[in-house]
């Protein structure tokens, strides 16, 4: 059983508005390689290799083949006990009036899965598709046929198809990136879950929402860049920690009839 400091939980159970930044540390315990760690998927290439317009138009039956492969992985997985456990909490803000904005880095839908709302995905998502030219959507999904070696091609103008996502260089989705500036811009409690905090403007939201008086909280198992400027630290695998955290925070509120 975990142990969190007194003052945490409750300005947890005190607070109006939660955001959250999640990164691929919380889809790990779900079977989902990081991009970062030892083992991670960068590790085997550079990210500009292959998560860059560049690198796909250099070789773009490697770059597919590479979200083919880890669409296969998605397809499979679940969400774990730290998905559920975010969601559960922001089911539980809502009810008492109050707001969790869950804002992700991660393209793998698994906080949909477990049952977060109004998701904000900075990065996109791997599911779907849409044309690398014209942009028009293309409704492929791995699911339909996961022999596709090659990116289809758009039927309106024979433009390569490409993932869903952000790749290195590319802009973010604006209105996603106002609604997450905003988010902490505007919180209480600000918990970076999960990332190595590197990739920006992502890794700007933790410091952002300090600089407007938020209590900063990192979950992550190392050390990160972050770690030095976190209110508290709580060095241990979301799927364990959230669970506890959400856990003791609803017996302080019952308790406390907060
Ligand atoms: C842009 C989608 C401009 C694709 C991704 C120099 C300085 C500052 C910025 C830059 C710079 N040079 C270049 C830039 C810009 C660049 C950037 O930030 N580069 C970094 C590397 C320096 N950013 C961009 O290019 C962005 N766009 O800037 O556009 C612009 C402006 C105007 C007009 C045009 C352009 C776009 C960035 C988005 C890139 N896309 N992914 C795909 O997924 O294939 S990034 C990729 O990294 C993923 O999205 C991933 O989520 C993200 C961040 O990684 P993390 O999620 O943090 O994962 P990581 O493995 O690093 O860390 C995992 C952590 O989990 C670890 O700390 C580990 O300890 C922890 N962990 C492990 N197990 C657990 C755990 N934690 C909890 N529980 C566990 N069980
Ligand atoms: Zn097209």
């Amino acid at each position: 059983m975990m142990t969190f400091h007194q003052h945490l939980l409750r300005a947890l159970v005190e607070a109006r508005a939660v955001a959250v930044l999640t990164g691929a540390g919380v889809s790990a315990e779900s079977g989902v390689a990081t991009f970062r760690d030892p083992n991670g998927l960068w590790a085997k290439f550079r990210p500009e290799e292959l998560a860059s317009m560049d690198g796909f138009l250099k070789n773009p039956a490697l770059v597919w083949e590479w979200y083919q492969a880890r669409r296969e992985v998605i397809e499979r997985v679940t969400p774990n006990p730290g998905h559920y456990a975010l969601a559960a909490m922001q089911a539980w803000y809502a009810e008492r009036g109050g707001a969790l904005t869950l804002i992700t880095q991660n393209v793998d839908r698994l906080h949909h899965r477990a049952g977060s709302t109004d998701v904000l995905e900075l990065h996109g998502n791997i599911v779907e598709n849409y044309c690398s030219r014209c942009t028009r959507p293309h409704d492929y999904r791995y699911s339909d046929n996961p022999d596709v070696k090659e990116p289809p091609r758009c039927s309106y103008c024979g433009g390569m198809i490409r993932p869903a996502v952000v790749w290195f260089g590319e802009m973010l989705p604006v209105n996603i990136l106002a609604a997450a500036h905003h988010a902490a811009e505007h919180c209480d409690v600000f918990l970076s879950i999960g990332t190595s905090a590197e990739v920006y403007p992502a890794a700007g939201l933790p410091l952002e929402a300090k600089q407007h008086g938020a209590l900063l909280v990192e979950i992550n198992p190392h050390p990160t860049v972050l770690t030095r400027y976190a209110d508290e630290v709580i060095a241990a695998p979301s799927g364990e920690a959230l669970p506890q955290l959400f856990e003791q925070m609803r017996l302080l509120s019952s308790a406390a009839s907060i």
